[in-house]
């Protein structure tokens, strides 16, 4: 019998995938499919929250999914799905819905980020898409599922809803625990490390994306906010140098190195030197990624292949989950 523990994760194809998304979550994912049963998604009913081009989240999604093999997600050893094709999200959504309060949904940080961002276009499901994300996470009842910190507050959304909805009905949800990696949780724009890197910021000069060509990527690095102190060298200090403790993140990610030996490394170098090879090790880290994921993509057949299967299997488990739900709150067998 299978013993493995079971997780999940996702992300939004809401604009290219980007090196916060790399090495936050994405590049921790393929050492789990060997200890855990895993199911990676393409969240695709959460990007439209936002407004988004037709054409460009389609074709973010296929490009999402082969970036994904290409990081390592190997499709015979794990789940990878498109998750409007796995209809059990939005159901399981909609019951979840109500057993939310206003007043949780009111307190989610990303809501009031995020209406503040899209003040023309604050929608329902702005508000209530943690509800969805309760349901994406519930229906698989895994074990634990890996956030990064900025997701904290969804996850106990979700353990509140599953105290909540098992307390009136019984043992109904696993209650899921949030995995934070340590080093690279959270990567910062290059150009206002106060800010997260993120994939919708548009014509930023602060984000990499996985696939940037590498004159590209070593032309947003040699640009990267520092700090402004008179100092001028590379020294671990989140508080006083965010902007460079932000390229030693990456840096240290990249290579593998601890920020000691970096400071040892660029000791009387300046960030003259040090930018640059920041740029270079991402280079380097993203090469094979950035030529398998262009492979894939060419191969529209066993992309369609992945991602079929993908959703057959997530929605055998995803169907369980849901009559259990459908039959405890009282709806008629089909
Ligand atoms: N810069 C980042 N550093 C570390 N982790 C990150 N994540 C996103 N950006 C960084 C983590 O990726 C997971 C999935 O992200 P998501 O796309 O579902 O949501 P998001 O956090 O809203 O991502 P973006 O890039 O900021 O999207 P947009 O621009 O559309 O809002 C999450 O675990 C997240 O922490």
């Amino acid at each position: 019998m299978d013993e493995k523990k079971t997780m999940l994760s996702g992300i939004k194809p809401s604009g290219d995938l980007t090196l916060g998304s790399y090495l936050g979550p994405l590049h921790h994912w393929p050492k789990m499919i060997e200890e855990y049963d895993c199911y990676y998604f393409m969240a695709d009913l959460h990007a439209i929250t936002v407004r988004q081009n037709p054409a460009d989240l389609r074709r973010r999604t296929l490009e999402q999914l082969a970036q994904y093999i290409a990081c390592g997600l190997d499709p015979e050893k794990c789940t990878l799905f498109i998750q409007s094709h796995v209809h059990q999200h939005a159901e399981l959504g909609w019951v979840l819905n109500c057993y939310a309060m206003f007043g949780e949904l009111s307190r989610m940080t990303q809501f009031k980020d995020k209406s503040a961002r899209n003040a023309d276009n604050i929608n329902g499901g702005l508000f209530t898409y943690p509800c969805l994300m309760a349901a994406d996470i519930l229906l698989y009842q895994p074990d634990f599922i890996p956030v990064g910190d900025d997701q904290r507050q969804h996850v106990e959304l979700a353990r509140n809803i599953v105290q909540r909805f098992n307390g009136v009905y019984g043992d109904v949800f696993k209650m899921p625990e949030p995995y934070i990696p340590k080093v690279g949780a959270r990567i910062m724009s290059l150009t206002n490390p106060a800010a997260k890197m993120s994939k919708s910021d548009n014509g930023d000069t602060g984000r990499v994306t996985l696939m940037d060509d590498p004159n590209v990527i070593m032309k947003q690095f040699k640009r990267a906010i520092t700090d402004s102190d008179t100092e001028r060298c590379v020294r671990y200090d989140p508080e006083n140098k965010p902007g460079v403790a932000n390229l030693m993140t990456i840096y240290s990610s990249a290579t593998g190195r601890s920020f000691a030996e970096i400071e040892r490394e660029f000791d009387g170098l300046g960030y003259g030197k040090f930018k640059p090879a920041v740029g270079e090790a991402v280079v380097e880290m993203l090469r094979p990624i950035q030529e398998e994921a262009r492979r894939i993509m060419a191969d529209k057949a066993y992309l369609e292949g992945v991602y079929r299967a993908g959703a057959e299997k997530a929605s055998r488990t995803a169907e369980k989950t849901l009559r259990k739900v459908y039959k405890k709150v009282g709806f008629v067998a089909r």
